[in-house]
């Protein structure tokens, strides 16, 4: 499990170093670590999307800049479901992803998560570029159904 974890760690700071120089949509918040640590997480906020076969409510998350946020992602579907919101991670300073069974993952950023029927990962991220950005699910044939929404920093 840890060496699962670490190659997970690993590629994210990869990505990071190559980003450099390149346009800024393509980048990620730079300075997320001190960001985490000089948030205030005692007054964190805890939003809820609930993802089901085959939509995710609510559809459209807004959340306020600068803001320390738990996100809880829950599948109550019946089938497996991806959390994908590339342009989204990218605005946020991300803490961890944790599950209340299992255990949390420290990385830079995530680009999709995917949660399995019945089960919740929770994000813990403060949000920093404003901006509106695309929510999916990106398993085949999901978003055509109507798993798909917009997450938006304010
Ligand atoms: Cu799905």
């Amino acid at each position: 499990m840890n060496k699962i974890l670490l190659a997970i760690v690993v590629a994210a700071a990869t990505v990071t170093l190559s980003g450099c120089g390149h346009h800024h949509h393509a980048m990620y918040v730079r300075d997320a670590a001190d960001r985490v640590k000089a948030a205030d997480w005692s007054k964190m906020e805890t939003v809820t999307v609930t993802m089901t076969d085959f939509a995710f409510n609510p559809a459209t998350i807004v959340f306020r800049q600068g803001v320390p946020y738990k996100l809880v992602i829950e599948n109550k579907g019946d089938q497996k479901h991806y959390f994908t919101a590339e342009g989204f991670f990218r605005a946020i300073a991300t803490r961890k992803l944790q599950s209340n069974t299992d255990g949390e993952v420290k990385a830079p950023y995530f680009s999709a998560i995917e949660v399995y029927p019945g089960r919740t990962l929770d994000l813990y991220f403060i949000p920093v570029t404003k901006g509106s950005y695309q929510l999916i699910c990106t398993i085949e044939g999901h978003a055509g159904m109507g798993m798909k929404g917009e997450i938006r920093i304010e």
